[in-house]
């Protein structure tokens, strides 16, 4: 099976992030069921490490937490955009997760990129660069307003390629703590 981790963002953000498709040649816009903050990428898994990696994950213990989003960028830079996404602003307990989520990956034996976490959510790839339509796009969306968004799980997908493009499916969702961790301790202690 073919794996990433990613959380899911709420149908009505989706929508949003959606509609922001703008028309430029070579650049497919990623549907709505397929947007989401991706954590990790795994590639292929087999039976036994899934197995050890789903153990692995639901042993993490982590607050939920929210996300608020910031403007547009692209990757790898405005001269010769690949990608497009959407920016969140900094936070420390999406970060700590995404750490968590790494350890748990790598205990499995799971490969993970060494560069570090960069937030984004991809909303387009771009076959052939266009930097000028990009450059409007990044403008015209510097002030992107979106509602925050309220994290309390992540999830493992699977990622499908068909002729169609990739179909992602959860194989599992695994729970955050609905209040910080800290908050927990047994009354009277
Ligand atoms: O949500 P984003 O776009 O950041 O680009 C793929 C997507 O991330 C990434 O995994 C997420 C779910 O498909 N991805 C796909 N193949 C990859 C690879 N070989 C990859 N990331 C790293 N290495």
């Amino acid at each position: 099976m073919r794996l990433f981790i990613a959380i899911e963002l709420p149908a009505e953000i989706k929508r949003q992030l959606e509609k922001m498709d703008m028309r430029m040649s070579g650049c497919r816009w990623v549907p709505a069921e397929q947007i989401h903050l991706t954590l990790a990428f795994l590639g292929e898994v087999d039976g036994v490490t899934l197995k050890r990696l789903t153990g692995a994950l639901a042993a993490i213990r982590a607050p939920g937490f929210t996300l608020r989003f910031s403007g547009t960028g692209c990757f790898p830079d405005r001269r010769r955009p690949r990608i497009l996404w959407a920016g969140l602003e900094p936070q420390p307990k999406l970060d700590a997760l995404v750490s968590l989520v790494r350890e748990a990956v790598l205990a499995c034996a799971i490969p993970q990129e060494e560069r570090p976490f960069s937030p984004h959510i991809t909303l387009a790839r771009l076959k052939l660069p266009a930097p000028r339509e990009v450059e409007a796009f990044l403008m015209g969306n510097r002030a992107l307003e979106l509602p925050p968004a309220d994290v309390r799980e992540f999830v493992l997908f699977e990622s499908s390629l068909t002729s169609r493009g990739a179909v992602h499916t959860p194989v599992k969702a695994f729970p955050l703590a609905a209040r910080p961790i800290s908050d927990k301790t047994p009354q009277g202690t």
